[in-house]
């Protein structure tokens, strides 16, 4: 499986770092939405999703988690723990994500509103779905 990784280049000085992400330029989408969790409690994972249509790009803006590609025939398993580097997370992708460490901040940039219909949150339904859309 092809993961997509994005570094965005810090602009640093001496008063520290910034870093800007520019829509259709430094990320392929125009993003709709961006939402961030943070005082995950310990141990547990999220997402045991896929999209139909949502694109999605995920930095760890503080501390780090891990990412658990699954496109229905491989899985990958992607860790985030620097605030430059996004991942890349296309529909059609299983994704589970996990072991935050306490002061993690996963935040994400989405191409598409929140949208309940575009979740495929059933495992054999998604298998199904892959299958069906031939990848
Ligand atoms: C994804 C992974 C990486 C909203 O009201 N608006 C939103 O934009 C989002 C993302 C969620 N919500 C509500 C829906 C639920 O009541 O927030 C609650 C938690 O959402 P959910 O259980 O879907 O969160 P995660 O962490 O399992 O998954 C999220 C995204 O939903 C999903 O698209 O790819 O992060």
């Amino acid at each position: 499986m092809e993961i997509k990784m994005y570094t965005f280049e810090p602009h640093g000085d001496a008063r520290g770092q910034l870093v800007a992400v520019e829509a259709n330029k430094d990320i392929p989408f125009e993003v709709k939405r961006v939402y961030y969790m943070y005082d995950t409690t310990p141990g547990v994972a999220r997402g045991h999703h896929a999209h139909k249509a949502l694109e999605q790009i995920l930095i760890c803006v503080h501390g780090s988690c891990k990412i658990l590609l699954d496109n229905g025939k491989e899985k990958e398993t992607v860790v985030l723990d620097e605030p430059n580097k996004g991942l890349y997370i296309s529909s059609d992708m299983w994704r589970v994500m996990y072991d935050f460490s306490p002061d993690a901040v996963l935040m994400v940039m989405a191409s598409t509103y929140y949208e309940e219909s575009d979740y495929i949150r059933d495992y054999d339904e998604f298998l199904k779905y892959v299958e069906s859309r031939g990848e």
